[in-house]
């Protein structure tokens, strides 16, 4: 045990500490700042250039709320496209579902995909799954220019607007989404803090709405983001994500530590204060 204590900060406002037990990876790739680390009470923690990303000991509610209410609501879920996710959780959770018969996942920084499979193997789990197409390149670029049979659903795991991350919250990048996205497609994404970062959180709504037509966000928690009050949403061109199929809910509800239906249904209730 050390007596180093890593924070993430807010802005000038608020900081986000943890205990660290032992440093694991250290290191300056070509994109960002990676840093893994052992910490008192949450395992092993990745954080990009400061920003926490995931833990081993809640990481599941991240992954499970970005990626089920998609899963469990998209008329087709054949095909399957996740951008950034580079710790694994994510396909892991696409994976889960046997209708996929395949998930191709771009995700830019190798090195970030290096140490996840060295130091946190209990999350990304399906790296071995003959489904999964890891590409390791630009997002934005990929969704495009790629020649792609079209997607039933697409992720976006990203991490927040700065550093490699900035432009997948621009219109251009949506639009490449919906380039690649089938008619009937769904695509969710992470939509940040609807309370420290609400100002975003407005704007990628609005983006989106204005990129889609329909947009549908839902909150839950995330005990390491900003205040630990997260939003995702699933945006479409007019999928309802409440029209719950039961028998894909049901089965994942066996394998899931958060997700079920009434999370599901209750996830989607918009506050007052976000609705007006
Ligand atoms: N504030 C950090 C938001 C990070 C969202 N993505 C995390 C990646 C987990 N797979």
């Amino acid at each position: 045990m050390t007596n180093e204590w890593y924070y993430e900060q807010f802005e000038n406002h608020t900081r986000l500490g943890m205990r660290v037990r032992r440093r694991l990876v250290t290191e300056q790739s070509e994109f960002q700042k990676i840093e893994l680390f052992e910490a008192e009470r949450y395992g092993r923690v990745l954080a990009l250039d400061g920003v926490y990303q995931t833990s081993e000991a809640e990481e599941y509610f991240y992954h499970e709320m970005l990626v089920h209410p998609a899963m469990t609501s998209a008329p087709r879920i054949r095909r399957a496209l996740v951008i950034g996710g580079g710790d694994g959780g994510t396909a892991r959770e696409v994976l889960k579902h046997p209708e996929v018969e395949q998930c191709v996942m771009v995700e830019i920084d190798a090195r970030v995909v290096e140490a996840c499979k060295a130091h946190l193997p209990a999350i990304g789990t399906a790296w071995d799954d003959p489904r999964l197409d890891l590409r390791i390149g630009d997002g934005i670029a990929f969704v495009k220019e790629a020649d792609t049979e079209p997607f039933d659903v697409i992720f976006l795991d990203g991490s927040d607007p700065i550093g490699p991350s900035t432009g997948l919250y621009d219109e251009a990048f949506y639009r490449g989404c919906t380039r690649v996205l089938a008619p009937h497609g769904v695509f969710a994404l992470q939509s940040e803090s609807p309370f420290l970062m609400r100002g975003i959180f407005l704007r990628i709504q609005e983006t989106l709405r204005r990129v889609f037509g329909r947009v549908d966000p839902y909150f839950g928690p995330a005990p390491i983001y900003g205040c630990g009050i997260w939003s995702w949403t699933c945006a479409s061109r007019g999928i309802d994500p409440t029209a719950i199929v039961d028998a894909r809910a049901e089965r994942i509800e066996t394998q899931s530590r958060y997700y079920n239906r009434d999370v599901h249904r209750g996830a989607f209730a918009v506050p007052n204060d976000l609705r007006r």
